[in-house]
């Protein structure tokens, strides 16, 4: 394992997660007063093994007045395995949903592309602003929709669950995300803080969103095979899907 800066690895992915990584960084750059956020014991860079490939991840990481931590995450199994997940948390004060976005790809192919503006107060219910932004995107048509997993409760019925099937589907998804996070961070930055009882009641939220993405066994049997169940443990709580205070 080591903790040393390298050139980016986006420009070794799959284009989509590359054009995906770029747009992300783009709109949080142009709505948002970004400064930096610290992962714990300095894992930005991290490399292990995987079945005999090298296991690269490269974290970004901000915070902003409005979100505690925004994480964008590359990862890269040899040539087997390509990642982009991120996760926009945002502080307990406001009362935002969850972004959360992950592609999973291997052999040129994206096997799976979701994104979502996960509801933290109520199971399935946005605050209207987000619906009626939301449902004014219209409809998204896929050839290839995926099946949420059980612990995928804490999705909303605008989460995006696919395989997509051909360079239009692709772009098509990287438009949606792009129209997603326009709306967040518009969102975001017009919205005045909570009442206490409300705070509680979105840091319950958060901790359930956060237990919920735990139960991922796809995700955790990468990180346990590539660095072991302890390991594997401490970065999903620490690091992917952290408790607020
Ligand atoms: C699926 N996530 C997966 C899959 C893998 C990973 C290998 C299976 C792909 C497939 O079924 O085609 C692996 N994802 C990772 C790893 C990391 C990662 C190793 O992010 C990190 C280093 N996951 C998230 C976020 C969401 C998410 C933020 O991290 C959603 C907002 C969802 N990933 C998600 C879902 C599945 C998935 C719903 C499908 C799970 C299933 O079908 O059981």
């Amino acid at each position: 394992m080591s903790t040393t800066s390298t050139p980016s690895l986006r420009e070794q992915q799959h284009p989509l997660i590359h054009q995906l990584a770029d747009c992300i960084e783009a709109v949080w750059h142009k709505h948002l007063d970004l400064s930096p956020y610290h992962l714990p014991e300095d894992l930005g860079y991290v490399e292990g093994r995987l079945e005999g490939e090298k296991l690269v991840i490269e974290n970004r990481c901000y915070q902003t007045p409005q979100f505690r931590k925004m994480h964008l995450e590359l990862a890269k199994v040899g040539n087997m395995l390509d990642i982009l997940h991120c996760v926009m948390f945002p502080r307990p004060e406001y009362d935002l949903p969850m972004f959360g976005c992950d592609l999973v790809g291997g052999r040129g192919q994206i096997s799976a592309a979701i994104a979502d503006l996960s509801p933290l107060k109520q199971k399935h219910i946005l605050p209207a602003s987000y619906t009626d932004a939301l449902s004014n995107l219209g409809a998204a048509n896929f050839s290839q929709p995926r099946e949420l997993p059980e612990w995928g409760d804490i999705f909303s019925d605008f989460c995006l669950f696919v395989r997509p099937s051909s360079s239009e589907e692709e772009t098509m998804f990287l438009l949606r995300v792009e129209n997603f996070l326009e709306i967040h961070c518009t969102q975001a930055i017009a919205s005045q803080p909570v009442t206490p009882e409300v705070k509680a009641q979105i840091i319950a939220g958060q901790h359930n969103y956060c237990n919920k993405q735990q139960q991922n066994d796809k995700t955790r049997r990468v990180l346990e095979k590539a660095f072991g169940e302890v390991w594997a443990e401490n970065y999903m709580t620490t690091v992917l899907f952290d408790l607020p205070d």
